[in-house]
């Protein structure tokens, strides 16, 4: 497992690479451009600045999270070749940057939903939340603009000049099916996947989260039978997956360490966070101890130890503690803490397999 910490650039995250630098065991900076549109190619000299700092502090830029998917992709528009021309076109670039795994999702509109970004808990510590019945009888572009207006940065796939054109994606979306987007993903994985094995790129994609339709969305990335599905669409190990156990493991039916047994060698980048999950199905992201939340980090940890898993690993999410004010669920002091407890949990299971 190589251990990596998403960093959201210079001058775009209250984190340093100096920081990052002192947890133990990381390996590799999560990267992107969050300033280019979807849809847009990226620029070879801004990769080339990105790779000279983050390589420039020990760090390797193999991950990429994330490449996003412009909306006529999704929407199988006649629009969506020259985006997928210019996706390809990056990609390509990326390869020759060094870079060997990008993370992207498929999800309509937002890469993410929750209904409070800074829910408490009774130690005083903070973190994302999401209030199903809120989101039920929510008018989507009020909340929308609820959460955006409360905090005081740009977060990625919340970015204003997607927000702005949120009706008219919701119009967009009114008559597009599961199986719709189904065909839609198809078309981008046949046009891609071939680019990214000639330029030895690990294609990742995220599940949806939360993993269920919301607001009438329609969302395939959610549970084991779908992601099956996913990887037959083209079968080829670059077509391959992001698994984020906090995504999937909201829903309590998702059994994570299961999905890693099976789908193992397909599982190019791990994202390991723990969730705790209400009776009434709201849940909030928790700390990495498995007794905090309702996942079982050190089983799904284990799991990763018992196939072999030599691929990219990151905490995910962490809470917000000591009054660090940050990213919502990007802090450092929490992320960190998630990496040594995931740690201590692999190396406790090297050690009793003699591998350490
Ligand atoms: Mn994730």
């Amino acid at each position: 497992m190589r251990m990596t910490f998403r960093w959201y650039g210079e001058g775009n995250d209250t984190i340093t690479l100096e920081q990052i630098k002192q947890i133990p065991g990381v390996e590799g900076i999560v990267w992107s451009l969050h300033d280019i549109p979807a849809g847009e190619e990226w620029p070879m000299d801004r990769i080339l600045n990105e790779k000279k700092l983050i390589e420039s502090y020990g760090f390797n830029i193999d991950v990429v999270e994330s490449v996003n998917v412009h909306e006529d992709i999704k929407l199988g528009l006649p629009t969506r070749d020259k985006y997928i021309e210019n996706y390809k076109k990056t990609i390509e670039k990326l390869g020759k940057a060094g870079v060997k795994v990008i993370c992207y999702n498929f999800m309509p509109v937002f890469d993410w939903t929750r209904t409070d970004l800074y829910k408490k808990h009774p130690d005083g510590s903070t973190s994302l939340f999401f209030e199903k019945a809120k989101i039920e009888n929510a008018d989507p572009l009020e909340l929308v603009e609820k959460i955006a207006n409360g905090v005081n940065m740009t977060m990625p796939g919340w970015e204003p000049e997607r927000l702005s054109h949120l009706k008219e994606l919701f119009k967009a979306y009114e008559n597009v099916t599961d199986e719709d987007l189904w065909n839609n993903l198809k078309y981008f994985l046949e046009a891609i996947i071939p680019i990214a094995e000639i330029n030895d790129i690990k294609m990742a994609i995220h599940p949806d989260d939360p993993p269920w339709p919301i607001f009438g969305l329609p969302r395939i990335i959610t549970r084991k039978e779908n992601l099956r599905r996913f990887l037959k669409l083209v079968d080829s190990p670059y077509n391959g997956l992001t698994l984020c156990s906090g995504s999937l493991g909201s829903n309590p039916e998702n059994n994570v360490a299961e999905m890693i047994r099976e789908f193992g060698p397909r599982i190019h980048f791990a994202h390991i966070r723990n969730v705790k999950i209400f009776e009434n199905g709201d849940f909030i992201e928790s700390s990495h101890k498995t007794s905090d939340g309702s996942l079982d980090i050190v089983d799904i940890v284990k799991a990763y130890h018992d196939i072999g898993f030599t691929g990219y690993a990151r905490p995910d999410h962490g809470r917000h503690i000591w009054n660090e004010q940050c990213r919502p669920g990007y802090g450092l002091y929490d992320r960190a803490l998630g990496i040594m407890y995931i740690w201590g949990i692999w190396d406790s299971l090297q050690k009793n397999s003699g591998k350490c």
